[in-house]
């Protein structure tokens, strides 16, 4: 018999690729969407006869509970959040209750009704913050630097919590950045690609960054679904960084971008205080040595593959 999924957060970047990757795989694909007066099914809207979307809200115990009990799933994986660094200082409380307590509602449904399903938390190199060490590893110590940090390392001790208090199959990935054509355009490698494309094309002449120092260990969003998929399939439960042991800088994005379609960055980009943070994260980089070794995970995507690929899908979205 096909293995039943339940994901939270379909809609999303990593939800709509772990859903193609789960399909392929031959699993029978449940989705959670919160209800929406807009339609928001567009980054899954090529999967829509062949998944089954279950209305909840991370909000909501009741409706996670009847998600949990309708999806009667081998396999939980918890991808919705508020995922916006710079949103959780204008919502904290908000991105508390979202990122933060919603994975407890949600391993309290998986615990009172369906404690055999095993359960994945969609966890973040944003814990490591003001990093102790680097590169990190599953061993770091957190120092999150934004309410969205606090929230997941609140999300994180939790899952761990409950596995070790209740014997929950339930893991923590320990995700770092990872990007596609599917990224939203609010994080800055879509920023950037879109905004590549709008002026290659003349639809928009400047593009207003903050920090162009900033570094972060960038990879492939598809390459990093198929470890949320490993790390349920192992005999024990365990937490892993995913990370590709690279770290670029704002500024080398901009590089390649700009100049993959002909143009100059610096002829574009305008620096603003607005999209400065309060608080920034310097020297993310991952160390995926326990996922090599365990789950023989490895990245396929390079930084330049990814930054290309990025350009020409907002290259071809815009008609160019
Ligand atoms: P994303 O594109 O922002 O997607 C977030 C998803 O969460 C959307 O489907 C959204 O639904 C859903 N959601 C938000 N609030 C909800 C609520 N109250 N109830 C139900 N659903 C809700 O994020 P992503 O990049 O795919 O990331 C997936 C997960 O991994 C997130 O938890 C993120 O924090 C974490 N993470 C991401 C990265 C990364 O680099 N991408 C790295 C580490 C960890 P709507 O469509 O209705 O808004
Ligand atoms: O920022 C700098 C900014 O918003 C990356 C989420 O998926 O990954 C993501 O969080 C860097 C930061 O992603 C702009 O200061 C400069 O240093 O793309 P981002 P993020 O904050 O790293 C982690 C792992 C997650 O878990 C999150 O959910 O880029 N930067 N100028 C800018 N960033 C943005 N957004 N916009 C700018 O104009």
């Amino acid at each position: 018999m096909a293995k039943r999924a339940l994901i939270t957060g379909i809609t999303g970047q990593d939800g709509s690729y772990l859903a193609d990757h789960l399909l392929e795989q031959g699993y029978e694909v449940f989705g959670m969407v919160r209800r929406s007066s807009t339609e928001t099914l567009g980054r899954v809207a090529h999967l829509q006869d062949r998944v089954e979307f279950l209305q909840a809200d991370l909000l909501d115990q009741a409706s996670l509970d009847r998600a949990v009990q309708d999806a009667a799933a081998d396999e939980i994986y918890n991808l919705a959040a508020q995922s916006f660094v710079p949103t959780s200082w204008s919502q904290p409380s908000l991105t508390g209750e979202f990122t933060g307590l919603g994975v407890l509602r949600l391993l309290e449904s998986v615990r009172k009704l369906d404690p055999r399903a095993r359960f994945y938390q969609a966890s973040s190199s944003e814990m490591f913050g003001k990093v102790r060490e680097v590169p990190q590893n599953e061993l770091t110590p957190f120092h999150p630097r934004s309410p969205y940090a606090v929230a997941k390392t609140f999300g994180h001790h939790i899952t761990v919590n409950y596995r070790e208090s209740y014997g929950l199959y339930a893991v923590s990935g320990i995700l770092f950045n990872h990007e596609s054509p599917r990224r939203g355009r609010e994080f800055v490698t879509r920023k950037i690609t879109d905004a590549v494309a709008r002026i290659k094309l003349g639809l928009a002449g400047e593009l207003r960054l903050g920090n162009l120092d900033a570094q972060r260990d960038w990879g492939y969003a598809g390459d990093y679904v198929r470890a949320m998929h490993l790390m349920l399939q192992q005999p024990e439960p365990g937490d892993f960084v995913i990370a590709t042991g690279r770290t670029h800088s704002v500024r080398e994005f901009l590089e390649i971008a700009f100049g993959h379609a002909g143009l100059k960055w610096e002829d574009h980009v305008v620096q603003d205080p607005r999209y400065m943070r309060p608080a920034e994260v310097d020297q993310l980089r991952g160390d995926a040595g326990k996922a090599r070794r365990e789950l023989g995970w490895e990245p396929t995507v390079s930084f330049e593959q990814l930054v290309t690929m990025m350009v020409d899908s907002d290259l071809a979205l815009l008609g160019g």
